[in-house]
């Protein structure tokens, strides 16, 4: 039996959106990093990072939300596996691209727009992060020109993992009808049955009270 450790108001939503999307019975262990269950030992054992999510398949470990996505698409095969090298390629590059170019400055508007207690939000970093977000979003919106999905016309482990990072788009609450393949390629992936946790995430950060705490937090 597969264990995902990882409360579901962590990136641990987007493993069990896989799992689930996969028809994978699995054991899940609600590790907290609010409790400091993710520093236990035991679980420092699993993810040395002190992070969730991890995975654990009869003694397998792996850690990284999105490595864990493309490890057990490529272990139940089927549709959302790559079915040859060069898919295997497109969604690795993808899945990098989600985290590189998307993570960091959504969770930034997110944070300015939402997860900042109201009286520290700041305009200025919301629209910063929204100019960031701008350029990949252009890519992301020019490639899906005539494709439902990212590698065509099938939902694969690509879509899975870059939606997965862009469940905080309505947390941001950015307008992206700007972009509007990119619109209706999210709203498709977000309104999947299996993907149903992310919509109950809700959760608050703390304003670092400096700018070295801010870069602290999104470095
Ligand atoms: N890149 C990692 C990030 C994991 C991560 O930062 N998880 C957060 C919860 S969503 C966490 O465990 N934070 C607690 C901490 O950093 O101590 C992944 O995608 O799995």
């Amino acid at each position: 039996m597969i264990t995902l450790y990882g409360s579901m108001h962590s990136r641990a939503n987007r493993c069990a959106w896989m799992l689930k999307e996969l028809g994978i019975d699995f054991h899940h262990e609600p590790t907290n990093f609010l409790d400091g269950s993710t520093h236990s030992p035991e679980f420092l054992q699993i993810n040395p990072n002190g992070r969730i999510p991890a995975l654990e398949d009869q003694g397998f470990t792996l850690f990284e939300s999105l490595a864990i996505n493309l490890y057990l698409a490529k272990k139940a095969g089927g549709e959302l596996a790559p079915q040859n090298l060069q898919e295997d390629a497109f969604m690795m590059q993808w899945t990098i691209w989600a985290i590189t170019e998307i993570e960091k400055p959504l969770l930034l508007a997110s944070a300015n727009n939402l997860l900042f207690a109201p009286e520290s939000r700041n305009v200025e970093e919301f629209n910063l992060a929204v100019k960031k977000l701008s350029r990949p979003w252009d890519v992301l919106n020019n490639h899906l020109e005539n494709k439902e999905y990212i590698l065509g016309d099938r939902f694969t482990a690509a879509d899975l993992n870059v939606a997965a990072v862009m469940t905080l788009v309505p947390t941001a609450n950015i307008d992206i009808s700007a972009w509007p393949n990119m619109q209706a390629w999210l709203h498709k992936c977000l309104e999947r049955p299996a993907a149903d946790d992310w919509k109950h995430v809700n959760f608050t950060i703390p304003r670092p009270d400096s700018h070295l705490g801010m870069l602290a937090m999104f470095v």
